[in-house]
C-alpha cells in the first residue's frame, strides 16, 4: 500500500463515531473525543483490511443522505436513478464522463454536504443579530454556559474539550469579534477543508495521540492509537504495514517521532486530492474498453460500484428500517 492517509483505517472508524457525536446529535462530546483527521469524501474507511469500502465510494459520488436513499431501493431504481445523474455529470453531453468531469461532481457533492451540514447546525444554535456567541455555544453542547475552569463549574467535567472547542473556536472567528458569523462557523465546524485552520487540526491530532505529552507522536503512540493490542496478541499484517509507512513515509526526518509539520503532512498531504483520487479510483474499475472515460452503459455495468441498492445493502436497509 502507498502512504494515502484512505489506509488509516481504525483512525477513521473513530472519527465517524465522534463526528456521530459531535456533529450529528450535537449531544455532550466526551472530553477528548474530538478529532479531525484529513480532508475526507466521507466519514468511513476507504480501506479497511484491504478490503474495498463501496460505501465509501457511494457517499463520494451521492453525499451521505442520497447515499442512504439508494441503499432502499431496488437495483433497477437504483439503476434509472443513476442513469439520470450520469447525464447531470456529463456537462458537455457527449454522452462519456471525463475525469474531470467525475472529479468536478464528486467536489460538488462535498460542498453541498458541507453547506447542508452548517445549515442544520446553525439552525439548532440560538443565534444574536445572526452570530453565534461563544456562551451560547456552550450551553447548546454542554448544557451551561459556565466557564470551565474553575472545580464548581459544572462544565468542569468537560474542560479539556471546551478548551479545544475555544481554541479551534478563535481560529475560526477570523474578524475576531469573539462571534461566529455563518461563514465562520463553517470552518469550525469543518476545519479540514480550510487553510487557516489547519494548525488547530494538527495540534488536536496531537494532542490525541501523543499520550506521553511530550509534543510528539513516537511509533509506538501513533500504533497504539490505531490498534490498542490490550492482549498483546500478535500484530496482524495491516499494523505491521502501518509501521513500515510510519518509519519509511510519516518520519520525515527519521529521528524516530512525528513532529508538527510531519503530521500535517500526514493529515492535508500537500500533494494529495481526495476528489481526485476517488476519481480515479472509479474510473480505473468501472472503464471496460480502457479508453479513459467512463460512458453511460460502463457505469451503469457497475452500478454497485457508484450507488446501493437493497442488493449491495440488504443488511444495512435492513437495520434502518428498524428504527422507524
Ligand atoms: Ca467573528
Ligand atoms: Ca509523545
Ligand atoms: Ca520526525
Ligand atoms: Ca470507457
Amino acid at each position: 500500500m502507498s502512504s494515502s492517509p484512505l489506509t488509516m483505517k481504525l483512525l477513521s472508524v473513530c472519527l465517524i463515531l465522534v463526528l456521530m457525536v459531535v456533529v450529528y446529535c450535537s449531544a455532550i462530546p466526551k472530553p477528548g473525543d474530538k478529532r479531525v483527521h484529513e480532508t475526507k469524501l466521507s466519514d468511513l474507511p476507504h480501506d479497511d483490511d484491504n478490503e474495498h469500502n463501496e460505501d465509501y465510494d457511494h457517499e463520494a459520488f451521492l453525499g451521505k443522505d442520497d447515499a442512504q436513499d439508494f441503499d432502499d431501493l431496488s437495483p433497477e431504481e437504483s439503476k434509472e436513478r443513476l442513469a439520470i445523474i450520469v447525464d447531470k455529470i456529463d456537462v458537455n453531453k457527449d454522452g462519456k464522463v471525463t475525469e474531470t468531469e467525475l472529479k468536478e461532481w464528486i467536489q460538488f457533492i462535498q460542498r453541498r454536504y458541507i453547506v447542508t451540514d452548517t445549515e442544520r447546525m446553525w439552525k439548532e444554535h440560538d443565534l444574536e443579530e445572526d452570530k453565534l456567541h461563544w456562551k451560547s455555544y456552550m450551553k447548546r453542547t454542554y448544557g451551561y454556559e459556565d466557564s470551565p475552569d474553575s472545580v464548581d463549574s459544572p462544565t468542569f467535567s468537560y474542560k479539556d474539550t471546551i478548551d479545544r472547542d475555544h481554541r479551534r473556536w478563535e481560529a475560526a472567528d477570523t474578524d475576531k469579534d469573539m462571534k461566529l458569523s455563518k461563514d465562520e462557523f463553517v470552518h469550525f465546524l469543518h476545519p479540514e477543508d480550510s487553510d487557516h485552520m489547519r494548525d488547530v487540526v494538527v495540534q488536536e491530532t496531537i494532542e490525541d495521540i501523543d499520550k506521553d505529552k511530550d509534543g510528539y507522536i513516537s511509533l509506538d503512540e501513533y500504533i497504539r492509537d490505531m490498534y490498542p493490542n490490550e492482549n498483546g496478541e500478535e500484530e496482524p499484517d495491516w499494523v505491521k504495514s502501518e509501521r513500515t509507512q510510519f518509519e519509511q513515509y510519516r518520519d520525515i526526518n527519521k529521528d524516530g517521532k512525528m513532529d508538527n509539520e510531519e503530521v500535517k503532512n500526514w493529515i492535508v498531504p500537500p500533494d494529495y486530492d481526495h476528489s481526485d483520487a476517488e476519481a480515479n479510483h472509479l474510473i480505473y474499475e468501472a472503464d471496460s474498453d480502457k479508453d479513459g472515460d467512463l460512458s453511460k452503459d460502463e457505469i451503469l455495468e457497475h452500478y454497485d460500484l457508484f450507488v446501493g441498492s437493497q442488493a449491495t445493502d440488504f443488511g444495512e436497509a435492513l437495520t434502518r428500517h428498524d428504527e422507524f
